[in-house]
């Protein structure tokens, strides 16, 4: 019988973690099992999320320290493969609240019909809601340049709200990805569109974090305006 997996990075998210976890599972999902990818957090998010594996379908994938965004999700991602029954589905979300767990049904009703599922900020009905203007120009610029150096016509490249059917994330060669970081994000759907799977976006309303410090800085631009050339580059 298929299953529903989410994984879920987490580093320094003691205070989001769970107030997540009790939102998703009130969902009352069929077959779920969660994943969290901690990198050492110094604030304890480790040691909490190894007590709520006590009280929930969770398993907790700790590493030694800070690797990346990336690295965590292939990470998770290789632990869930390797145990999801054919068509399993796999869902990535932020920790921070940023993403509505109230829009995992959705998710998952989309991915009956589409291998990989993007959340979009960027479709009618989607939103951001509390970003500043510099922020929204970033995220709107870096969306306009990955679609066209790679030459997609999905709206939200860069999000990180996803629904993937066991068989796509599967298809992705996971040591040729070149990004660490948030690039991550646009080189997993690119790589899927490449291999043909149908892929589609559904609206959803991004709530910047209200708890905990933003990793988001200079170094995430850059990798990924000069990583998203190099992906066209490799063809
Ligand atoms: N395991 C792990 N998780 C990470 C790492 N970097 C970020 N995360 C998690 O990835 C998710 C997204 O990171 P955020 O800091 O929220 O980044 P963002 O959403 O772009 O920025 P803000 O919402 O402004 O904070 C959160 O759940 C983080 O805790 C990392 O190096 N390792
Ligand atoms: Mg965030």
């Amino acid at each position: 019988m298929s299953k529903t997996f989410i994984v879920i990075p987490t580093y320094n998210e003691r205070e989001n973690l769970p107030i997540l976890l009790e939102r998703i599972f009130a969902l009352q999902i069929p077959e779920l099992e969660l994943m969290v990818v901690d990198d050492n957090s110094p604030d304890g998010t480790g040691k909490i999320a190894d007590e709520l594996a006590k009280k929930y379908p969770l398993r907790v994938l700790h590493r030694e320290g800070k690797q990346g965004l990336g690295t965590a999700y292939v990470a998770g991602f290789k632990e869930v493969l390797s145990k999801a029954p054919a068509g399993s589905r796999i869902i990535q979300m932020d920790a921070d609240l940023s993403h509505d767990p109230l829009v995992i049904p959705a998710l998952l009703t989309a991915s009956k019909a589409s291998d990989l599922v993007l959340g979009s900020r960027y479709v009618p009905g989607g939103k951001i809601e509390q970003w500043g203007f510099s922020r929204r120009l970033i995220s709107k610029f870096g969306n306009l340049y990955a679609r066209i150096i790679l030459g997609l016509s999905y709206h939200d490249l860069t999000g990180g709200f996803k629904c993937f059917r066991k068989e796509a994330l599967e298809a992705i060669d996971f040591l040729a990805l070149s990004s660490v970081g948030y690039n991550f994000q646009i080189e997993t759907t690119y790589l899927a569109h490449k291999a043909g799977f149908r892929i589609c976006e559904i609206p959803i309303t991004f709530t910047e974090r209200k708890i905990g410090l933003s990793k988001f800085n200079w170094n995430i631009i850059f990798e990924s305006f000069w990583k998203v050339f190099l992906l066209r580059l490799r063809g």
